[in-house]
């Protein structure tokens, strides 16, 4: 379901920031992981999109596509839940994880904001729909009941040598994590459809020795989106442009110029081209 935390699961995970989050649904869109090495293991934990229930665009089955994917290659399935979505909702998912032959894991996140009665209600539910499948109580946000859950998706681990070198963090280049840091930036600082008709890409990382230089392209489908992008004097953009670099330049230890420029591609959502050239497919 989206919106859940999964992402912010996969962050709590790795014990550092790495995909994005924020608290409008579909905020994910392609596949992260988060490669998590240790002396005895190496854990590929796959953050996902949401499941789109009722696609609307062409980006929206991409979206579901890349759901599919991740269930195909998944050694354990981790299916989140935040104790607001109701059992009906996941019914056809669960359907469709039964028919899968690897372990699944449920986990109840956001507990810190749940009441108990409201957990164990959940938990009834999914005890029963996935009798098979061990429930995990976590608070994501607070790294609260995260451990156990490691030490369990240890266990179910599959005997195999390391899919990525030991210093490997993720199999996403840089450019790809300064997208989404504009991204994160866009999806908190607007509105209602604003943010839906976004897409960013980096079209420049030059790294010089003191500095990264990076340009990144926002892409909107209208002309007033743009408008809105920008804001009154290009204040809603420096601000944008103000987040995302501090982010960037903490995740990437280094001082960063970035540079932000709104485009206009019409109906970039149902663009095949442009959604092939952007990843989703
Ligand atoms: N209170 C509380 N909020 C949480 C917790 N985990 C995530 N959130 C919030 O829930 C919202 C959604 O989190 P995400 O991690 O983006 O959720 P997601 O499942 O990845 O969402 P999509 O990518 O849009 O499908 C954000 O506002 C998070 O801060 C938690 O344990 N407790
Ligand atoms: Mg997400």
């Amino acid at each position: 379901m989206p919106n859940v935390g999964k992402s912010t699961l996969l962050n709590a995970f790795m014990g550092e920031k790495m995909a994005i989050v924020s608290p409008k649904p579909q905020t994910t869109r392609q596949r992260l992981f988060g490669i998590l090495n240790a002396e005895d293991f190496q854990m590929i934990f796959s953050d996902s999109p949401g499941f789109v229930l009722n696609p609307s665009y062409k980006l929206h089955e991409d979206m579901n596509m890349i759901v599919q994917t991740a269930f195909k290659d998944a050694d354990i399935i981790i299916l989140v839940n935040d104790g607001y979505n109701t059992l009906s909702e996941h019914e056809d998912l669960i359907k469709a994880l039964e028919k899968l032959p690897v372990p699944k894991v449920v986990v109840i996140n956001k507990i810190d904001q749940l009441k108990a009665e409201r957990i164990e209600s959940v938990k009834e539910e999914f005890t029963k729909a996935m009798p098979e499948s061990k429930i995990f109580e976590v608070s994501a946000l607070n790294k609260k009941g995260i451990t156990p859950l490691i030490e369990h998706l240890i266990e179910h681990l599959p005997l195999h040598p390391a899919y990525y070198p030991k210093d490997e963090i993720s199999d996403r280049p840089i450019r790809y994590f300064v997208s989404e840091m504009v991204r994160e930036k866009i999806f908190l600082n607007y509105k209602k459809e604003i943010p839906y008709s976004t897409e960013v890409v980096t079209e420049d990382y030059k790294d010089e020795e003191n500095i990264a230089r990076i340009t990144v392209m926002i892409y909107v489908e209208r002309n007033s989106q743009k408008a809105i992008i920008l804001g009154k004097h290009g204040a809603a953009i420096k601000n944008v442009g103000i987040q995302a670099r501090k982010d960037i330049e903490e995740f990437i230890g280094k001082q960063v110029y970035l540079e932000l420029t709104v485009k206009v591609r019409n109906n970039w959502r149902n663009d095949i081209n442009f959604l092939k050239k952007s990843g989703y497919r």
